[in-house]
């Protein structure tokens, strides 16, 4: 590319990086090593190749660029603002500072031209793979739909199990439009990369299946250039670009981890931008480097944007997929799952996981974007689209995934495909839940839509034993701020949970039992979106009140039998979703759980969520020790959850004179 104008390639990469420094330093905190280190990386991808048009910063079929390491936040702001972001020199003075549009690590939805939240080492990539799966699908699908996904990683991405897993995927599904950059500086945080990590990196990328390329010197930006050139050709394979740089360039420090995390002293920074020929004020910007920089930039992408608009605008008006595509990408939908359940017969002896693969399997075909799978469970989980065929590089159009034995790269890929317009599932044993914790949390922290498939909900599974035996996860997951941990019953509850959930669009856990369940009579799929109802009417003058969820449901209810013939009256509730529950309004919450009579909990798991309902421990029925492998009858009375040592148990509370409940 011929400039106009005199400046220089490196005198505009030296702006970026100085700006970046002013930030940190006027922060007082922040990464200058990966600023001044890998800025001429990013200055050759956004100048040469990256297809996004900065103010129209949504365009659908724009690359998309994700910051693994999210500890480099400042080169990139200062990157996105030289390209023409919504983002001022003002904000970029607010770096890491409450509340301003440059937090401390990337965000979503804080930073125009932020397209994922980052910072957590490894997600990032597992974002990216995420999103060049979606692209593989939806491009299968439109013709108008084709970019590429690139993404920069540190050494301490590529150190994190997560990064193995997708890395794993990625090659077995041939995604080729799937670029990363490796800022290989050798360094990381508490020193040499030879402490820790000596594998020969693109080795294994090269067993993983992917094209592998070197580029000996992080500063040209031409070998850069050609390397990134080489990836974007390749029709077979993922490409890694392993980009030798060397940490905090220029610093006294540099090359040193000492450079990594903390501000460049003063006299570091006078030093630097002495030697690159840049004044010392903070903050002022060349406009000559700047202009040239949007000048070459805007020349690159200008046709190309004007080209595809047109392509979109004819295919809006002729195509026959147009409606769908707009639908999908424009987020028009709107579900009514119940109505497609007109008359629910009664379902007896069915697990919820096969309860809840007959309602996503119904309401899929009408949510045409809904792609997903399991972490090799899906025998199991029953979470599988039987009429949408297996994702793959032959057929990009199906529907199921197969994550392999990968649940961290399930969850974390499922947030990439969030981010790129997809409602991607995906299922394992709720035991495994916390092997995807990490994106479940991040999931949460971007407000993502994303369904969690949990099945073999509680101890009850058996012979499997403890490791298998869920205890601690439903309280755990209910922790995670912005979640939602649904627990349905039977059918009608499953429904609702559907409907729910694809009204609510938040990330959410389906919790779902191995064991066989049957249809309850007051069971009420409209409920479920106030997250706790009533299924068991008192007859007379309540004496209490049993709260349960899930599969316990129907063993409160037969408590409350049992415990009507010695002469209790006793209310039951089904509690599918706690946090929508604890969202109703107060009067509700106390017409459903009125505050002074007693209440008592079953749910096969932790008590610890329970405790803003139940005070005490003696009235509930939970397990906070881990289990034992055993038949599921054995358990039941070990454990003492069988219906008779239960009501056994309510009924001598009910009977002490000390209530210690409220
Ligand atoms: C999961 C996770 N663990 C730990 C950290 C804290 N942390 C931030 S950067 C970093 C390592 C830095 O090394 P590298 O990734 O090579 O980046 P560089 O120093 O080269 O910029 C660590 C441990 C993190 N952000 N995420
Ligand atoms: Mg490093």
């Amino acid at each position: 590319m011929i400039r106009n104008s005199e400046v220089s390639d490196k005198k505009i990469i030296d702006s970026i990086r100085c700006l970046g420094i002013d930030m940190i330093s006027n922060a007082k905190s922040g990464h200058p090593g990966i600023v001044l280190g890998a800025a001429p990386i990013l200055y050759t991808l956004f100048l040469r190749h990256l297809k996004i048009y900065p103010t129209r910063n949504k365009w659908i079929n724009r690359d998309r660029f994700v910051l693994s390491a999210g500890h480099g936040s400042a080169l990139l702001y200062s990157m996105l603002y030289f390209s023409g972001f919504n983002i001022s020199i003002e904000d970029l003075k607010k770096f890491r500072k409450a509340k301003s549009k440059t937090p401390g690590h990337p965000e979503y939805g804080v930073t125009d031209g932020i397209e994922v939240t980052t910072g957590p080492l490894g997600q990032g990539f597992a974002n990216a793979v995420g999103m060049a799966i979606s692209e593989k699908h939806f491009s299968s699908l439109f013709n108008i739909y084709d970019h590429h996904t690139y993404v920069l990683v540190s050494d301490g991405d590529l150190m994190e199990g997560i990064s193995y897993e997708v890395a794993s995927l990625a090659g077995h599904l041939n995604l080729n439009k799937l670029i990363v950059l490796y800022d290989s500086n050798n360094i990381s945080l508490d020193g040499s990369t030879n402490l820790s990590f000596s594998e020969n990196v693109l080795k294994r990328f090269e067993a993983l299946g992917w094209h592998t390329e070197v580029v000996h010197n992080g500063e040209d930006i031409d070998e850069i250039d050609k390397a990134i050139y080489k990836a974007k050709i390749n029709e077979e394979k993922p490409t890694i670009i392993e980009i030798k740089t060397t940490i905090g360039k220029g610093s006294i420090n540099q090359g040193t981890n000492l450079v990594h995390g903390s501000p460049l002293k003063e006299e570091d920074v006078y030093q630097l931008k002495e030697s690159l020929g840049i004044r010392n004020v903070p903050f002022a910007v060349s406009k000559d480097a700047l202009d040239a920089f949007q000048n070459d930039l805007f020349e690159r992408i200008e046709l190309e944007y004007r080209s595809w608009d047109t392509m979109y605008n004819e295919f809006k008006n002729t195509d026959i997929n147009a409606k769908v595509f707009e639908s999908i990408f424009e987020k028009k939908r709107t579900y009514n799952i119940i109505d497609m359940f007109p008359n629910i017969k009664d379902y007896n002896n069915l697990s919820l996981r096969e309860l809840n693969s007959k309602v996503m399997n119904v309401a899929s075909d009408y949510i045409l974007n809904i792609m997903g799978g399991s972490a090799d469970l899906n025998t199991s989980t029953k979470a599988y689209l039987n009429k949408y065929g297996t994702f793959s590089n032959l057929n990009p159009s199906g529907k199921n995934i197969y994550f392999g034995v990968r649940e961290h790269a399930m969850a974390g890929i499922m947030n990439g495909m969030a981010l790129s317009n997809l409602i991607p599932f995906g299922s394992t044993f709720l035991v495994f839940s916390d092997y995807m914790r990490p994106s479940i949390r991040l999931a949460s922290l971007m407000n993502l839509f994303c369904i969690y498939i949990f099945t073999h909900d509680s101890i009850n599974i058996g012979e499997d034993g403890p490791t298998h035996q869920p205890i601690e996860q439903l309280s755990s997951l209910r922790s995670v701020p912005n979640f939602r941990v649904y627990r349905p019953c039977d059918i009608k509850e499953v429904i609702g949970c559907w409907d729910t959930v694809l009204k609510d669009k938040k990330p959410c856990a389906l919790v779902l039992s191995r064991n066989e369940v049957n249809t309850l009579d007051n069971t009420n799929a409209y409920y479920v979106k106030n997250g706790a109802y009533i299924v068991k009417k008192e007859k007379a003058k309540m004496d209490a009140i049993i709260i349960a969820t899930g599969s316990e449901v129907e063993i409160a209810i037969k408590v409350s039998e049992n415990l009507f013939e010695k002469g209790k009256n006793i209310r039951v509730v089904s509690m599918p979703c706690m946090e929508l529950f604890e969202e109703q309004e107060d009067a509700y919450k106390e017409e459903i759980l009125p505050n002074r009579i007693k209440k008592f909990v079953i749910e096969f798991g932790s008590s610890q969520s329970w405790y803003k309902y139940v005070k005490s421990k003696d009235y509930m029925i939970t397990i906070d020790e881990f289990g034992l492998s055993g038949s599921k009858e054995d358990i039941y009375n070990i454990k003492k959850m069988d219906i008779k040592s239960i009501t056994d148990k309510i009924e001598r509370i009910l009977g002490e004179n000390i209530w210690k409940n409220f």
